[in-house]
């Protein structure tokens, strides 16, 4: 049985064609945008902005991505015809205003690292105080949909007022690929601060106070085991056959989670991607009490904790190239010449503001002459920064025996022996750096098999 799954991430989309029962990836395809769709003027994903708060990007380069994945999957010569569902995920909060005839209200959606809505984040905080944290999961965050929307509506009130839905990325996609209005997962759903998690449905106090005409823009909600859309007409055109199964897409992080097989308790998670993120499925629902962390819904069922490290991958990627080495030196080179704990020497860079602790981007602190030290030095020095700040920041999660390390950086055996060591344990890579794509393909295989089973139409 093959299914597609498809992730749309910060900084590009990839496409995987998953072969369930053999647990392989039998075709793929990539786009990046700064590479491949330069007329969106966003080399990393997101329209450059010189206030650091700011990270938005035209919704428009999202659909043209999909299309273009999807047609290059098909020149690829992958079996387009013999896919039986489709699946899949994209970066967490990113937002997008539709109006009645589904053009674009807000032209420029604002994505995960957007950290500009300080201001209707304490208006949220004031009013709910904790019980914000234990309803939705998460305390009040400047990249979640609620004090996202609340600025929007503020700032543009003529162009909220013509909004009739607001959808996150993921469900935004589900609804292109069905051609009609998909519901929000209840894993993307949670990263909004407007989920109650107790009912898994809109809570209807918080979302009418960020707008009281909210609810009625917000789509219905997905949870699991609910029945999948179906793939529309258009699609027929990269060999896809119309009518099969569409599995409401989810955010990365819970993608993952099923990609790399923890959507049971028992192992943490640890994805290097554009973010760094720690995240493990939750039995019990339990919160951060340093308000750094969250709980979203486990697309299996369930919950599943995160924390999320905006200075990941392009921080990494800076200090290499500032270092002036390349990836080979980065990666292994830097850990054979400096011994474990760097003799004290530790750096964090904060080239983005960090979400995990909240700390704004005043570039590398290090507590060490970072100018004049070795490239060897300078690199290991901000891979354990970065680690033990992870560490210690992700107590409240748990004590985990194994670690699956997934996404790009995950190839690095000098990050991950850190892991291990920080960690005090095992440290499982996958072969494959797909682990969201694959976890859409898998849900859509499990959403096919409820079909099989008599669940679901
Ligand atoms: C999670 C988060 C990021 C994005 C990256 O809360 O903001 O990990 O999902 O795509």
């Amino acid at each position: 049985m093959l299914t597609l799954g498809i992730d749309s991430s910060t900084q590009g989309v990839k496409a995987v064609v998953y072969d369930a029962v053999a647990d392989r990836v039998v075709a793929s395809a990539n786009v990046n945008y700064g590479r491949d769709l330069p007329e969106f003027g966003s080399p990393e994903g997101f329209l450059p902005n010189a206030d650091t708060c700011i990270r938005r990007a035209d919704p428009g380069m999202w659909v043209r991505g999909l299309d273009l994945v999807l047609a290059r999957l098909k020149e690829s010569g992958a079996p387009m015809g013999e896919i039986s569902a489709v699946g899949g995920d994209a970066q967490q909060h990113a937002t997008v205003y539709l109006d009645a005839d589904g053009g674009f209200t807000r032209k420029a959606s604002p994505i995960w690292m957007d950290s500009s809505t300080g201001e209707e984040v304490s208006r949220l905080n004031a009013h709910f105080g904790k019980t914000l944290q234990t309803r939705t999961g998460s305390p009040a965050i400047e990249r979640f949909a609620a004090a996202q929307i609340m600025k929007f509506a503020c700032e543009e009130p003529d162009a909220y007022a013509r909004t009739t839905r607001i959808h996150l990325l993921s469900s935004f996609l589900t609804s292109v690929l069905a051609g009609e209005d998909s519901p929000i997962d209840v894993g993307d759903g949670a990263g909004m601060n407007l989920l109650n998690l107790a009912t898994l449905e809109w809570d209807a106090e918080i979302c009418s106070f960020v707008n009281r005409s909210l609810l009625q823009k917000l789509p219905r909600i997905h949870r699991p085991g609910d029945a999948p859309l179906r793939l529309a007409q258009r699609f027929a055109a990269y060999g896809l056959r119309p009518g099969i199964p569409v599995e409401p897409f989810t955010g990365d992080n819970p993608a993952s989670l099923v990609g790399c097989g923890a959507e049971k308790p028992g192992c943490a998670v640890i994805s290097l991607g554009t973010s760094d993120t720690f995240f493990a499925a939750m039995p019990d629902f339990r919160t951060d009490p340093g308000g750094c962390g969250h709980v979203f819904g486990n697309p299996v069922g369930g919950f599943m904790s995160l924390a999320c490290f905006k200075n990941g991958s392009l921080a990494r990627d800076r200090v290499r190239r500032e270092c002036g080495v390349d990836w080979k030196f980065f990666d292994e080179t830097a850990f054979d010449l400096t011994p474990s704990g760097n003799g004290g020497r530790r750096a964090f860079p904060y080239f983005e503001n960090e979400i995990t602790p909240c700390h704004a981007a005043t570039g590398v602190e290090a507590n060490f002459d970072w100018d004049s030290a070795s490239p060897e030095v300078r690199i290991r020095a901000v891979v354990e920064g970065q680690i033990a700040n992870m560490r210690e920041r992700t107590r409240w999660i748990g004590d985990f025996k194994i670690i699956c390390v997934t996404g790009g950086a995950s190839r690095s055996r000098g990050i991950c022996s850190v892991i291990g060591e920080m960690f005090g344990a095992d440290v499982k890579t996958l072969d494959a750096t797909d682990s969201a794509a694959i976890g859409g393909a898998r849900l859509a295989a499990a959403a096919l098999e409820r079909i099989k089973g008599g669940a679901g139409k």
